[in-house]
């Protein structure tokens, strides 16, 4: 890879700390609002200084198994925690479901696992089975889609939730020129990481620039490849004079640019999103896509690997201003509300998706 994404880390880090100057709800505060913290936590003190404790077992639980973005994030993560003797694995279910997820969360609990790591399918609905994991001594990471924050430890959040929705808008409307009908074809319903990315879409959408532009539709192919294909084709029948799509998930954008590079609409919609480069690159190829963004899933993984084996080694404790040494990532600051971020969107296009392969 000649040209990454991870090179842009330090400005990230520099919004990070920016966020983090202007204050707001610390996950301390957030947690006082709670009225049965975890008794493992209110008493946890860091030592920065703690060496990582060996043959720790982590669990990733990625929202679905079957998504090629979570099989990313993930694989990298099993193979960060070889570099600091951990034992990690991945278990999920087939479906995004937070129903699905919870019965491994049991599981994991009942097998002494030392950190469980989950992308939330909801952020409050995984919230009593990842207490009850916490008041046994098991760290929680939430990474790509959080869970409540009195639910986990830390987020690993894969970029500022602020930029990528505004980001979103900002490249859509650039390429149908600020005017036209737009929607949007998410992930699940309960998804936390779209939800909040859509938040941010909609008020960027409200600027004077965007006047012109209306948000008709927000769609959910459930993060299910068949789902969001049928999902497409039902937006562009519904909406015959629909200009844009933002499907800010790797299986949807995918899957929308699948259904559109064989349609009648190729050429005259324009669709974007948040796509990985391999899925993309035929649709970019083709000229049904000309622009998406991303960042690098890997890196994420890795440092949700490295913030459990923290966590569980003492080094830390989630806390706002404490730092995580993350191996080849660097040192990173935990910002508020418990939050990591990794690093910010990057976009694709013809002239460097070839230097990317994941
Ligand atoms: C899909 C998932 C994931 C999201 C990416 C961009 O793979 O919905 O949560 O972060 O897209």
């Amino acid at each position: 890879m000649t040209r990454s994404p991870r090179r842009l880390a330090p400005m990230v880090l520099l919004l990070a700390l920016a966020l983090t100057a202007c204050g707001g709800t610390t996950k301390e505060s957030a947690q006082s609002e709670n009225t049965a913290p975890p008794a493992t936590e209110s008493a946890a003190k860091a030592n920065p200084d703690a060496p990582l404790k060996q043959g720790l077992k982590l669990a990733f639980l990625p929202k679905q198994i079957n998504n090629p973005y979570e099989t990313i994030v993930d694989k990298a993560g099993i193979e960060a925690a070889k570099e600091f003797a951990a034992q990690a694995k991945e278990v999920g279910p087939s479906d995004a479901s937070a129903s699905s997820q919870i019965s491994y969360i049991n599981t994991l609990i009942q097998q002494g696992q030392d950190a469980i790591l989950i992308a939330a399918n909801d952020a409050n609905a995984v919230c009593g089975p990842l207490k009850q994991a916490m008041a046994k001594g098991i760290k929680i990471v939430s990474y790509d889609s959080d869970a409540a924050p009195e639910c986990r430890d830390i987020f690993i959040n894969q970029a500022s939730s602020e930029e990528v929705g505004r980001s979103q808008v900002k490249l859509l409307a650039e390429m149908v020129g600020h005017k036209g009908e737009i929607a949007i074809l998410s992930a699940t319903a309960n998804a936390t990481n779209q939800n909040t990315w859509i938040d941010f879409m909609k008020d960027e959408l409200g600027k004077p620039e965007y006047k012109d532009m209306k948000l008709v539709k927000v769609a959910y192919g459930d993060d299910d490849d068949q789902k969001s294909f049928q999902q497409t084709q039902g937006l562009l029948q519904a909406y015959p004079d629909l200009k844009g799509i933002i499907s800010p998930t790797t299986v949807g954008v995918s899957a929308a640019a699948r259904y559109i590079s064989g349609s009648k609409y190729k050429g005259e919609i324009v669709l974007t999103g948040l796509g990985t480069p391999n899925q993309m690159r035929q649709f970019v190829k083709d000229k049904t896509v000309e622009k998406f963004a991303l960042w690098n899933p890997k890196d994420l993984g890795y440092l949700a690997s490295y913030a459990a084996a923290a966590l569980a080694s003492g080094q830390i404790t989630g806390e706002q201003g404490e730092t995580l040494k993350a191996g080849k990532l660097g040192t990173r600051t935990i910002g508020e509300n418990g939050e990591i971020i990794l690093g910010p969107p990057f976009t694709f296009d013809a002239g460097n998706i070839d230097d990317f392969d994941f």
